[in-house]
């Protein structure tokens, strides 16, 4: 039996994950496939409202699965409200998911069959609740956003601030400070959304999040994946170093919800 879970497939890929967090054969499973006419115009959704601070950021760390940007969230210096939300949501971490060079696709939620070539994670949490980890229980504890990362040759510059420091933390355990950032900076002119009530993508695929997926993806160059590509999911002088790539579930079924859309 494998150690925990990773994303090795018929080792311990999302096709194992059931064994040990059986929520993964649930009805609020994510991601799923949007398909945009099969959406519904939701005239009641509010625009989406990002305050965020950047003096918020704090550190950047390879967890052996992604790496993720951390926020402080002791208190609302950086929150999300509006769009399907009815309360106030703190920002906790952001993070990404990819494919590698030989399968450069990499998203998680697909877009009328596409999937997109990475995916970012932006994790808030309900401020009504008294941490993450107490909202992660609860089914409007989390609002994650999903944005769909699309290779091109004109790059969003707030993409260089983190393949600048990838370096730092090649492999998993490794951390360092990441300060004076604004995760606006990382979303594209449109915000535009689809939104589905779902579930953690990873374990321990917790039914606890209000996915809130923009229609329009940002532009990340070749060079700026490959540097994704770079990492490991290994630790430092693990004897089999394995390539931090292709760090993403496959789609789940929508089991009969409706996914929303924000405009016409
Ligand atoms: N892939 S995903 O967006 O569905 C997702 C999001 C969150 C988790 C897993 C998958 C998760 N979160 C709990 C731990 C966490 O397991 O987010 N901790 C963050 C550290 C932190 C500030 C807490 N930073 N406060
Ligand atoms: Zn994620």
């Amino acid at each position: 039996m494998s150690h925990s879970w990773g994303y090795e497939t018929g080792v311990n890929g999302p096709e194992t994950w059931h064994k040990n967090f059986p929520i993964a054969l649930g009805s609020r499973q994510s991601p799923v496939q949007i398909q945009s006419k099969e959406t519904e115009y939701d005239s009641s959704l509010k625009p989406l409202e990002f305050h965020y601070d950047p003096s918020s950021a704090k550190r950047i760390i390879n967890n052996g699965h992604s790496f993720n940007v951390e926020f402080d969230d002791s208190s609302d210096k950086s929150v999300l409200c509006g769009g399907p939300l009815a309360d106030k949501y703190r920002l906790a971490q952001f993070h990404f998911h990819w494919g590698s060079n030989d399968q450069p696709k990499g998203s998680e939620h697909t877009m009328n069959g596409k999937q997109f070539a990475a995916e970012l994670h932006l994790v808030h949490w309900n401020t009504k609740y008294e941490s993450i980890k107490i909202a992660l229980t609860k089914g409007d504890g989390l609002a994650v956003v999903g944005v769909f990362l699309e290779v091109g040759s004109n790059p969003l510059p707030g993409l260089e601030k983190i393949i600048d420091v990838l370096g730092k933390i090649q492999t998993k355990g490794k951390e360092t400070t990441f300060n004076d950032f604004n995760p606006r900076d990382l979303l594209p002119n449109s915000l535009e959304f689809y939104t589905y009530p779902g579930s953690l993508t990873t374990p321990p695929l917790l039914e606890c999040v209000t996915w809130i997926v923009l229609n329009m993806p940002i532009t990340v160059s070749h060079e700026q994946m490959s540097k994704f590509y770079s990492l490991y999911f290994t630790s430092e002088g693990e004897t089999s170093a394995k390539h931090m790539v292709n760090n993403w579930c496959p789609v789940q079924n929508l089991s009969g919800k409706k996914i929303r859309r924000s405009f016409r």
